[in-house]
């Protein structure tokens, strides 16, 4: 069996661990497809957050807690950058994660491709998944704000650390996803796949810059996998972060049948053709897709990986 898994950063990071338990229980090949939207350049390092919260998480490296960077993190850097006053001050860089940075613009400066660079470092943290960047290409998430009387666009990082998402926000773009392809392997994952799974990420932020990449979403609703995703809303709120705020942009209920009606019915020309949703949410209805409810709180592998059966089963 193949699993392909369209995922964010955190939820999806934790997601995939349900997915690697059940693949490994079963023996199914999992190829993780990232989000490279919250991407950034900073004291001239590329920084991935999505891409090192799930190699991190799944490579057992990362802080539980904050859930992105490295457990046992120092923040020597971060403090001397501070004593110079460079900028930006409100995005901080742990010590142990700076070498991941290094490592990585190193190898894109000498022309390596995101992906290769992903795969060696992965070589360091078996994460026991395939993963893959949706693309090679810039592909930035800005955001297009009311700020200091002026309608601007800042990145994507600077809306959700520095601002907390709370500014008068009008929309969200994908600089760059227009000239962008899939990143190599991803098109032939997606066609080789039998499910593909949405993880519980951020809808808005997350999962539609992955479908931003000109082909990739017409790959998973036209290829032969069966489409399941897994909501990140339950009982109305996310369970973490804010997502709530990033619907609300786009006019969207942050509720299970919101972002299911979001990511709408496959043959209804959207995407899916399974939504699982939480028990308290079981009543949900969205046209076209088959609904079911689980258990959706990833509170161990135990727990996720079942909530990963049932999505299976719905596909
Ligand atoms: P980010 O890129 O680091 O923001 O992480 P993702 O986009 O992959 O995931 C963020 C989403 O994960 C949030 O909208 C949360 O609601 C969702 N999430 C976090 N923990 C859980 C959980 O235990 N269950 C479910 N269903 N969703 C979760
Ligand atoms: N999130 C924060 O709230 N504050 C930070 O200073 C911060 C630094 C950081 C460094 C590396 C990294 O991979 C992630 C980092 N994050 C930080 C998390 C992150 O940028 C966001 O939570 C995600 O991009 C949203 O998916
Ligand atoms: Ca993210």
């Amino acid at each position: 069996m193949r699993i392909v898994v369209l995922t964010g950063g955190i939820g999806g990071a934790r997601f995939l661990l349900g997915v690697r338990a059940y693949a490994r229980e079963v023996g199914a090949e999992v190829t993780a497809v990232v989000n490279v939207g919250d991407d950034l350049l900073l004291h001239g390092l590329k920084v991935c957050p999505d891409l090192d919260s799930v190699m991190y998480t799944l490579g057992g490296g990362a802080d539980p807690e904050r859930g992105w960077g490295r457990v046992d993190e120092t923040w020597t850097v971060r403090s001397e950058l501070a004593a110079y006053g460079a900028e930006p001050s409100w995005f901080g860089l742990g010590d142990r994660d700076i070498a991941t940075h290094l490592v990585r613009t190193t190898m894109l400066n000498a022309g390596y491709p995101l992906s290769r660079v992903t795969e060696a470092l992965a070589t360091r943290w078996q994460p026991g998944v395939r993963l893959l960047p949706a693309t090679d290409d810039r592909l930035e998430t800005h955001v297009v704000v009311d700020l200091d009387g002026a309608q601007r666009a800042i990145h994507f990082q600077e809306w959700w650390v520095r601002y907390r998402a709370d500014l008068p926000t009008h929309r969200f773009v994908f600089v760059g996803a227009d000239a962008a392809k899939p990143a190599p392997g991803v098109l032939e994952a997606i066609g080789a796949a039998d499910v593909v799974l949405i993880a519980p990420s951020n809808p808005v932020v997350s999962i539609a810059p992955i479908l931003a990449v000109p082909g990739l979403r017409d790959a998973v609703t036209d290829g032969p996998a069966r489409v399941v995703g897994v909501s990140p809303i339950i009982g109305g709120a996310p369970v973490r972060g804010m997502a709530d705020r990033c619907l609300a942009v786009l006019g969207v209920e942050c509720s299970a049948a919101g972002v299911g009606g979001l990511y709408g019915g496959r043959s209804a020309g959207g995407l899916l053709d399974g939504w699982l949703v939480a028990p308290e949410d079981s009543g949900t209805l969205v046209p076209e897709v088959t609904v079911r409810s689980a258990p959706l709180r990833m509170i161990d592998e135990a727990a996720t990986a079942a909530m990963v059966r049932a999505a299976l089963e719905l596909g």
